[in-house]
């Protein structure tokens, strides 16, 4: 009989809109990634379908997949297992406060968008400018969730004054060691978004340092992949052993990925930059050499989940070598959890694998902002992150509410769709960006349109497989949503209180002291990052090239009374025509 918690009303409403609200939204989210795939399949030769343009659905869909859906998830997750494990929860106050801020966060940022006054995609690079209240909201967004984090700290600590001595739950471990790798990456985009984009899109300031601007995007831009990455580590090592009725190979290993990713997660972001004459050769190569180590928790995760796997799967006597893999829960609707899970690690071995090549310096200068970009991340943020967050909020859902799962078979063939869809989908972008398809290019206007003179026959397949890849994936979401909301609506049936499919250690390990504390981590973390980001820092704020003018969403330039001298401005726009044959 599994262990039921009760936690407070209070919580469960908490809880219920920071898993609700983001898949309602993700409805938006989902429905522009499919047009996507239209737009560049050529399907569509238009900049706009159904009075939302090419770039404003683009935004939409980054943000609400990547920056909303996530930052919920993830705070839902830290709320879910604090309560669980550590029998905890943070002050009801503060929790509505947070809520709150995410969710008018989240509105504000929407309203910016539908209304096409942000149209400057999820990583929002300037001199693509967007409305105040675009950043206003993403910034309330982020404040929300430390909130939470804050919150998690006092607990933590009660927590360990109460139970001296006692090993720290790995949840938790991989709960606090994400949220502090979040509020130290966020810092800088608080940075970049309060004292540089805010007042140059009010008109405070007459223009902005671009490189510097994107230096602290990335500062926090790919820690915040693995933001999104560690809750559905947590249910890897915590959760997935046990639904295969197995237990977890080691414990230590686990805590030790979560420090690693602690170390690394931050200072790597310049592999993202590896094309920006402003930073340095020895700066790019020091942090290509850290994105190689912030690999390793997950190489060594590979080894651990899968042990834990087979341990669970293989019978007495069997001794086949892969053999256990077929006893594996695959199809069994009552251990739905089960297939979300392993999809995402299936997925996660491609996704993984295309980073390590975008990694190395001179494979980036071939791939680099072309379709197979969009083709790793899909298999990574489309594949272990999104369907966890699936999967695991269905489970949190029909925990939190009492109410039984519904359509339970149907929820347990979405991620099986999901990674047909996604493969056909991702093998479409990558095999395009090897023949130099373009990302965020509506392909559709002209290399895709045959009456066009730039049109690219050898496209035509790779745009098509995406396109085909894009349906199975809307259709995987649309089976999904199906049970959640039947779930959602359906009688409270089932006892109070929240359970967790919590996994035991195959043995216990010996206490080793420095995987038991934060201290020394947190400092190596902040050794590295002064390391690879000082000299970062210095030569964007050194090398700052041109000043850029703002560009609205309408591709319009704001010139500001005068302010900016005329040359620059005539150079701009000479900058933007385009190149004649
Ligand atoms: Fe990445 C760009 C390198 C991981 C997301 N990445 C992106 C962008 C996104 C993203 C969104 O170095 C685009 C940003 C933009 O808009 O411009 N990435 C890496 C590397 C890793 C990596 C080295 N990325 C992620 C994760 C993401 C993510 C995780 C989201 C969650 N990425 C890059 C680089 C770029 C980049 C370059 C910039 C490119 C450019 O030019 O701009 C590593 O962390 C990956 C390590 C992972 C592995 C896989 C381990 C496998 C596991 C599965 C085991 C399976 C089991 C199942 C156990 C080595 C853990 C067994 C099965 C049974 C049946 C039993």
């Amino acid at each position: 009989m599994d262990k039921r918690v009760q936690i407070s009303k209070s919580m469960k409403w908490n809880l219920g809109l920071q898993i609700a609200v983001p898949v309602v939204l993700l409805i938006l989210g989902i429905y522009h990634g499919l047009m996507q795939t239209i737009y560049r399949s050529g399907l569509i030769s238009d900049t706009s379908f159904l009075g939302l343009e090419y770039y404003q659905g683009l935004t939409l869909h980054g943000v609400i997949n990547a920056l909303v859906l996530t930052t919920f998830g993830g705070v839902a997750i830290g709320h879910y297992v604090n309560a669980y494990f550590l029998k905890k929860e943070i002050h009801p106050l503060l929790n509505t406060v947070s809520t709150a801020l995410m969710l008018i966060g989240s509105l504000m940022a929407a309203w910016a968008m539908l209304m096409g006054k942000a149209s400057v995609l999820y990583t929002f690079y300037p001199p693509l400018k967007a409305h105040p209240l675009f950043y206003l909201g993403a910034a309330l967004l982020i404040v929300g969730s430390w909130l939470a984090y804050f919150g998690w700290i006092f607990l933590y600590m009660e927590w360990k004054k109460e139970n001296p001595g006692e090993k720290v739950p790995l949840a938790i471990v991989g709960n606090q060691a994400n949220f502090t790798i979040w509020f130290f990456c966020t810092l800088a985009v608080a940075y970049e978004v309060l004292a540089m984009l805010i007042p140059w899109s009010l008109g405070w300031k007459e223009a902005i340092n671009i490189p510097l601007s994107r230096t602290l995007f990335w500062f926090f831009g790919h820690a915040l992949v693995y933001f999104w990455l560690l809750p559905s580590y947590i249910l890897f090592y915590t959760a997935l052993p046990r639904l295969v009725g197995g237990k977890l190979y080691s414990d230590t290993a686990g805590r030790v990925v979560f420090f690693l990713f602690l170390i690394f997660s931050i200072p790597v972001g310049v592999h993202h930059q590896f094309s920006e004459p402003t930073i340095q050769q020895n700066v790019k190569f020091f942090q290509s050499i850290l994105t190689y180590g912030v690999a390793i928790p997950s190489l060594l995760t590979a080894f651990t989940i899968a042990a834990s796997l087979e341990f669970g799967g293989r019978r007495p006597g069997d001794k086949s070598l892969f053999g256990w893999m077929t006893k594996l829960p695959w199809f069994q609707s009552d251990k739905y959890l089960f297939g979300y899970l392993i999809c995402g690690l299936i997925l996660f071995i491609f996704g993984g694998t295309t980073g390590l090549v975008l990694a190395s310096y001179s494979l980036n200068s071939v791939m680099h902002n072309t379709a197979f970009l969009p083709g790793h991340f899909h298999m990574t943020v489309g594949g272990p992150v999104f369907l966890a967050l699936l999967g695991f909020g269905i489970y949190m859902i029909s925990n939190i509410t009492n109410k039984p799962v519904r359509f339970k078979r149907m929820l347990t063939i979405v991620p099986y769709l999901w990674v047909i869809g996604i493969s056909i989908f991702s093998s479409g972008l990558m095999w395009g960006g090897l023949i130099g398809e373009p990302r965020r290019t509506n392909l559709g206007l002209s290399y895709l349109n045959p009456d066009n003179p730039l049109f690219r026959a050898d496209w035509v397949p790779t745009t098509m497989m995406a396109l085909f890849g894009g349906i199975i994936m809307t259709l995987a979401f649309v089976f999904y949503i199906i049970p959640f909301f039947a779930t959602l609506l359906a009688p409270a049936t089932e006892p109070d209180g929240i359970t967790y499919p919590e996994t035991d250690v195959i043995h216990e390990e010996r206490k080793i002291a420095i995987f038991h504390t934060f201290k020394p981590w947190v400092a190596l973390m902040i050794v590295l990052i002064f390391l690879a980001y000082i000299p970062a820092l210095y030569q964007s704020m050194k090398n700052t090239g041109k000043k850029a003018v703002p560009v609205n969403p309408d591709g319009t330039i704001e010139t500001f009374d005068g302010d900016i001298p005329k040359d620059l401005v005539d150079q701009h726009i000479k900058d933007i025509q385009p190149v004649e044959e």
